[in-house]
């Protein structure tokens, strides 16, 4: 039987692309460029499986195409939001993602951005190197103290506990967490975490605030202008979510007239472009989408899309099927 035709639409770690050749006629992407909604509609034509990454445009016009050939969607990462699910599910093509192998580093980047934006990480490595320290002094580049503080989680699923761990047993830090969905008394005392009910009280209550919810549509712009103006003052906001969660204009307004203290982010709506106000905004700490960058997660990212679609091919309901 001839094996299944895949396409891995960008570079995987050596590992991972050697073990896809040995069950699947696979398809690198060598050159490592983006596909355009037209090579993707061709690649849906084309192939029996597509292994796509964040970097990829599956929104519904994408799907609207005649001769479909495509039967699963193997992503790569675990956030799925630029996949239109409805479109995928009419033409009978199954989705899964890579949730677990991640969670760790994702919450390590978490954890990075927020001490960086809290003790000022970023410009103190900044004025170093453009030969501007005159040297020590008590006053000298004051940031604000993490341990024992109050941390705000949006979204507690892996992720999210991931990071209430590393806060919680690594900082001392109280966790207040805000879930669409009731989570379980067990799970919440883990952490000894309180479930509030709403976005706008978390961040009244919190002195740091870290985004762990999905992105798309129903979450865009959960940290807007007016849940900004109603935090706390010296609030640091993190996103590695997505980054449509936040609304990054109003972000950059907040951090201008000193509305909250600091931000870190790791993901921008529209990336890899990012919006100019955010370059200009002071206390804010960017990073490129690193949230899962280590090459022990990005080639068990690769294996655990592989197992989903060698799973589908068996005939099996694989793993991480979320549509
Ligand atoms: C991935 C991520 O590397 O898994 C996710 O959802 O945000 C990233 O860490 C990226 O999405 C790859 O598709």
């Amino acid at each position: 039987m001839s094996k299944p035709k895949l396409l891995i639409t960008r570079r995987w770690p050596k590992a991972v692309e050697e073990a896809a050749e040995k069950d699947f006629d696979v398809t690198l992407n060598e050159k490592d460029i983006p596909l355009t909604i037209e090579d993707m509609q061709n690649a849906l034509k084309n192939y029996d499986a597509i292994s796509p990454t964040v970097t990829d445009v599956l929104n519904s016009q994408a799907f609207e195409i005649q001769n479909v050939r495509c039967k699963i969607l193997c992503n790569y990462g675990v956030g799925y939001s630029h996949i239109d699910l409805p479109s995928a599910e009419n033409l009978g093509i199954c989705v899964t993602n890579t949730p677990d192998v991640l969670s760790d580093c994702t919450a390590d980047i978490a954890m990075t951005l927020l001490l960086m934006a809290a003790r000022r990480a970023g410009e103190g490595e900044r004025e170093l190197r453009a030969n501007k320290w005159i040297g020590w002094r008590p006053t000298h580049m004051i940031g604000a103290k993490v341990t024992g503080k109050t941390l705000g989680i949006i979204g507690f699923g892996r992720i999210g506990q991931a990071m209430a761990s590393r806060a919680h047993f690594g900082f001392g830090m109280k966790i207040k967490i805000f879930s669409r969905s009731k989570v379980s008394d067990d799970v919440l005392s883990k952490y000894n975490a309180e479930q509030l009910n709403s976005v706008d009280n978390l961040l009244k209550q919190c002195d740091f605030v870290s985004l762990h919810c999905p992105g798309g549509e129903p979450n865009r712009h959960l940290i807007n202008s007016s849940n900004l103006s109603q935090s706390k003052r010296d609030l640091i906001l993190v996103n590695t979510a997505r980054g449509e969660v936040v609304d990054e204009v109003a972000l950059a307004d907040a951090l201008k007239n000193k509305v909250i203290r600091a931000a870190g982010l790791d993901v921008f709506d529209g990336e890899p472009k990012i919006n100019p106000v955010l370059l200009l905004a002071p206390n804010l700490v960017m990073l490129p989408h690193l949230g899962s960058a280590t090459l022990e997660t990005r080639e068990e990212m690769g294996f655990r899309a592989l197992q989903n679609c060698k799973a589908f091919f068996k005939g099996e309901v694989p793993l991480d099927k979320v549509a």
